[in-house]
């Protein structure tokens, strides 16, 4: 059972496509305090608190302050408290066991602006959730389980967004492969490594100074047969878009901008200029209807070329500086010329410097035209780059109605699931991050994103070869399975490492796996389930799998339990009744051995990695082959555990 709560006068954010007729009794089971603009929630001590989408913490987001509020950070420490997505979706569930009969809670806070989720950071056993501005459509859903409350929240947004089936295929990324040559070599190293590979993905330098809808064409000449020739070899070419257009005259784009005035602007009328990688540059206003068709429709121009898939970046929108803000940090330093710096002004001094990119005060320096509004960007900023992909997903409706186009985003909130999944931006080669991917994925299926997936071997810092190896053992199970890495970092693409064969194997195992995953995937979609959950949703009574916060669920039939620890050969595993692991090294290399409900340490070595199975299921695997489309369905054999 779904109500719907309004408080004040919210924003519209198309989030939601099922008509609920807002209540008219005042909220219960949240207790709203209108003077300080709160709901608040007392938990019991063993509420759980599942949810937030994307953001760092457990998959048990007590005992932390999150802040929606989309950011382009990427040092996902676990100290911060926002990163690049707001999905406002949570459920509140305890352990059944003891018959304490409780039923869990959904709740759903649809405001595209600031909003703080308090989840027992102030005080454990309270969780608030404060806005800035009152202004919010609250749902509360009741319901039997915690997958029944997802099912019935998932049904009011609208069904997941579907890629195409390649894109469950290995991709291979870098910022950036600075010519058609490079990627050529890429492709050809996987060849010979005999490694699986679907797609390599264009990063920002394939643009001709980084303007979008552009190819640089000494770097990569005569583009089109360029993707002829990759998709030749069975490879899809997935280029990257950025939010900002470039300053440029007789830049098409920015020219047509211009003229039929889709950019957004500050109070005074004036377009908003910030500096990001094209230089200075202006935002589509993705929130304007007419400006995000004409930007959608731009995605022709690759499409036109051969392109079937994107991914949309800098979308929050990230911001390096505003040319108005610079300006006023010029000011400042140059009243502190000829002056001593003092601790005082020197901190002053260096916080002034610091403070010009991503700076909250210039997302209050422009305008949306939305809705017949004129609406400053901060109070519906984490509905700026869901608006950019759903620029994108509309256009390929209009363009392409039958057939399916990756896209993916970094910067979303719910509504952008409709029309692409996201990645979970610049994480680091971090063995944390490995853990911290496990544990993003149910809070983002929760919330209808169910195609995701973070950049395996971590994108800043440098990768080692032991911690790539994990990393993929856990990736090869998630829907989008993407290696990337920045600029300057050691490469990680897998044939550059020693035990080539061992990074086969795994990738081998991806491609075997996909029958499961694929039909997972679609079953998450159509039903409105999950693909990735913790033990607890499926073991509702059992008190000890509420407690596991490092293995996952892929489906209802098998189990994961990913090694993460650097020079661990295994690790503790909790299997919540008997189930049957079979430990891979191979897709024709494995053993398989029942094991009875409890907690077991699973020697797993780098080269190995462990899939348990339900009892009464089965998993199937085909033979790998080089490419998806690749794959043949008649050699599906299956391991069951019918005992
Ligand atoms: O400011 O395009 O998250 O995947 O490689 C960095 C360069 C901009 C951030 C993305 C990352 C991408 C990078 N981009």
């Amino acid at each position: 059972m779904i109500k719907k709560y309004r408080f004040g006068n919210p924003i519209p954010t198309d989030s939601v496509v099922i008509d609920i007729a807002p209540e008219t009794a005042p909220i219960t089971i949240f207790e709203a305090d209108e003077t300080a603009k709160r709901l608040r929630y007392n938990l019991d001590k063993k509420d759980v608190v599942y949810g937030l989408g994307e953001t760092i913490r457990g998959i048990n987001k007590r005992g932390w302050i999150y802040d929606s509020w989309n950011s382009d950070d990427p040092n996902h420490s676990e100290d911060k408290h926002s990163l690049y997505a707001s999905q406002n979706f949570l459920i509140i569930a305890s352990c059944n066991e003891g018959a304490t009969n409780k039923k869990p809670i959904g709740i759903y806070v649809d405001d595209p602006g600031r909003v703080t989720f308090d989840i027992g950071y102030t005080d454990i056993d309270v969780f608030d959730i404060i806005f800035e501005d009152f202004d919010a459509d609250v749902y509360v859903i009741e319901g039997e389980s915690v997958l029944d409350i997802v099912k019935q929240f998932r049904h009011i947004i609208g069904k997941s967004y579907i890629p195409p089936k390649w894109a469950f295929g290995f991709g291979q990324c870098r910022w950036s492969y600075m010519t058609a040559d490079e990627i050529r070599e890429v492709v050809r190293e996987y060849k010979k490594a005999g490694i699986p590979l679907d797609s390599v993905y264009l990063d920002i330098d394939y643009m001709y100074r980084y303007k979008d809808f552009t190819i640089d064409e000494a770097a990569f000449p005569d583009f089109e047969n360029f993707v002829k020739e990759m998709k030749d070899e069975g490879i899809h070419l997935v280029p990257i878009i950025d939010a900002g257009v470039k300053v440029e005259d007789g830049y098409d784009i920015y020219e047509e901008g211009m003229e039929k005035d889709y950019f957004c602007k500050k109070e005074n009328g004036e377009v908003l200029t910030a500096a990001v990688w094209p230089g200075r540059s202006h935002f589509p206003d993705f929130l304007n209807d007419d400006a995000r068709k004409w930007f959608g429709d731009k995605y022709k121009i690759l499409l036109d070329m051969g392109i079937e898939g994107f991914w949309n970046d800098m979308n929050e929108p990230a911001i390096f500086y505003t040319t108005d803000h610079l300006a006023e940090v010029f000011d400042k330093i140059d009243s502190y010329k000829g002056k001593n710096l003092d601790i005082q002004s020197f901190f002053e001094f260096k916080g002034t410097v610091a403070s010009i990119d991503n700076n909250i005060e210039d997302y209050k320096r422009f305008y949306h035209d939305y809705k017949g509004q004129k609406i400053r960007h901060d109070k519906v900023h984490n509905i700026f780059g869901y608006n950019m992909t759903r620029a994108a997903g509309e256009a390929f409706e209009r363009i392409c109605p039958d057939k399916r186009i990756l896209m993916f985003s970094r910067s979303s909130y719910i509504g952008a699931h409709r029309y692409g999944g996201v990645w979970c931006g610049d994480n680091l080669s971090w063995w944390s991050h490995i853990l911290l991917n496990l544990q993003q994925m149910p809070g983002l299926n929760m919330s209808g994103f169910v195609f995701s997936g973070a950049d395996v071997g971590g994108f800043g810092a440098d990768a080692t070869e032991d911690l790539v190896m994990r990393w993929t053992q856990l990736a090869i199970f998630l829907p989008l399975f993407r290696n990337h890495s920045a600029m300057g970092t050691r490469r990680q693409e897998y044939y550059r490492f020693k035990d080539i064969q061992g990074f086969k194997n795994l990738v081998d195992l991806r491609y075997a796996l996909i029958p499961y995953i694929y039909d997972t995937f679609m079953n998450a979609v159509e039903n409105d389930a999950m693909y990735a959950m913790p033990l607890s949703f499926i073991y509702e009574n059992d008190e000890r799998a509420w407690n596991v916060y490092d293995q996952l669920f892929i489906g209802d039939s098998i189990m994961i339990a990913p090694v993460y620890t650097q020079n661990a050969e295994g690790r503790y595993v909790y299997l919540p009744e008997d189930m049957k692991m079979i430990r891979f090294r191979s897709t024709e290399d494995y053993d398989e051995e029942v094991l009875e409900k409890g907690d077991h340490y699973i020697q797993t070595g780098l080269n190995e990695v462990a899939i348990f199975i339900r009892k009464g299921h089965k998993l199937p695997l085909a033979q790998p082959a080089m490419r998806i489309a690749d794959i043949d369905e008649k050699t599906i054999k299956e391991i069951s555990y019918l005992a």
